[in-house]
């Protein structure tokens, strides 16, 4: 025998997969979490090197206390009307998610997702920016329509498949596409929406433009190979972009830690491709505008991109097709220890002086009768099956002149 086939392992190998802290009918456990105190993390210059601020990365910037003040250099200072404003469209994105999740209920659609527990992130990012600059969300960002006054009749229309769908039923309902929205339309391949945002940017500086991108990703999908070649070529050629990862703790039935988030944080990706990395606290309203606006500026003053990882909770079940009492224990999301997005923005600003119960019940009141009557529109229109679009609109606007294969198709059925 020589040497190398002696080698042999005094224990059979074995393979890790990681788990959870807690399954179905555990409570939940969250004492893993390491969290930088509200205030606690230094803002660095806009400028910073990569390498001078790359513990952030494994920091968490937060801005609002436990009583509800803004505290620490990260206090984005915003007056109270954008933080009314910044409120109210959360409370109607939520009006919006639980009124199309009931219409699947009734049968009035195929299919819908909602972003409990993420609004505060679409939402801020949304108002900051401007509608010029592109933005290549998820399925998880209907939060950034809202914010900018995108009809609720259209997305409605798009969600029931309708006559009036201004995609004309080429997506899956909750796929919008709303250009002159700074809103991309949503890509159901996971991950193809940063390489789409990168070149877009670059595309941007090339032409000497002023527009940048933004893009967002979930924690399960920055494991595909789209999120990491797209980090590269931002850190090369310094893209005038903002990559976000929403970090909500789960991929359908699978937690964070199977992306790798149990051996570092999403935000410590950033580092190896030589870009910076705030990791921030996306249930906090005043923090994800002040990371995003640091973000901003670098990106606009041909300093490049920026990673973000936001650090949240998928509230709800993934989509209409999920059920997480499967596989996480059910009460997960109340014990999440950084709250609730909308509540912790109420309480600021309650306690600044320019909030209180009544303004609350009469803007929940507000959210629920507009989104009521967006639904009526839409549904006298019809919903799923009870209308559509011409199947003509199938085979245009999709190649610029039509492919010899469509126009086979197209008088196959005979349109
Ligand atoms: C390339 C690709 N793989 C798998 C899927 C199926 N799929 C849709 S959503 C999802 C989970 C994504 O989780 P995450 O990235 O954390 O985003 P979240 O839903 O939590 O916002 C999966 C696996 C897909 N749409 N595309
Ligand atoms: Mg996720």
């Amino acid at each position: 025998m020589n040497d190398k086939m002696s080698q042999k392992n005094s224990r059979p190998l074995s393979l890790r997969v990681p788990e959870p802290s807690g399954r179905p009918g555990d409570g939940p456990d969250f004492s893993h979490l390491v969290m930088d105190a509200p205030g606690a993390v230094e803002r660095p210059e806009v400028g910073t090197t990569p390498y001078e601020m790359r513990d952030l990365a494994f920091r968490l910037i937060r801005v609002l206390d436990d009583d509800g003040q803004a505290v620490g250099p990260w206090n984005p200072r915003l007056d109270p009307e954008t933080l009314r404003r910044g409120l109210k469209a959360m409370i109607l994105t939520r009006a919006f998610d639980d009124r199309m999740h009931r219409a699947h209920r009734q049968g009035k659609t195929s299919f819908y997702m909602k972003c409990t527990g993420e609004e505060a992130i679409a939402v801020a990012q949304g108002m900051l920016l401007s509608r010029e600059d592109m933005g290549f969300p998820t399925y998880r960002q209907q939060g950034l329509l809202i914010a900018r006054g995108y009809p609720l009749v259209e997305m409605m229309n798009q969600i029931y498949s309708n006559a009036a769908d201004p995609i004309k039923g080429r997506q899956l309902p909750i796929m919008y596409s709303a250009k002159d929205y700074g809103f991309f339309t949503i890509s159901g391949n996971l991950g193809t929406q940063v390489p789409q945002a990168v070149g877009w940017a670059m595309a941007s500086a090339y032409k000497g433009d002023d527009k940048i991108a933004i893009s967002w990703i979930g924690d399960g999908a920055t494991a595909e190979g789209d999120f990491h070649n797209a980090l590269t070529f931002a850190s090369v050629y310094r893209a005038p972009v903002i990559l976000n990862i929403v970090n909500n703790q789960w991929a359908i039935s699978s937690f964070q830690g199977i992306a790798g988030g149990l051996e570092t944080t999403f935000a410590s990706k950033a580092i190896g491709y030589g870009l910076p990395a705030l990791r921030v606290d996306g249930n906090d309203f005043l923090a994800v505008w002040a990371a995003t606006q640091w973000a901003e500026e670098r990106a606009r003053s041909n300093q490049g991109a920026t990673v973000i990882e936001l650090f949240t909770y998928r509230g709800a079940p993934h989509s209409t097709s999920d059920d997480p009492s499967r596989y996480r224990p059910g009460d997960e999301h109340e014990k999440w220890p950084l709250g609730d997005p909308l509540e912790r923005l109420r309480q600021h600003l309650t306690v600044i002086g320019e909030w209180d119960d009544e303004r609350h019940a009469t803007a929940l009141r507000e959210a629920v009768e507009q989104v009521r009557a967006a639904g009526k529109e839409s549904e006298a229109i019809g919903t799923l099956g009870q209308s559509r679009p011409s199947v003509k609109t199938m085979f245009e606007e999709v190649y610029a002149t039509e492919d010899w294969r469509l126009i086979e198709q197209r008088r196959e059925v005979g349109v």
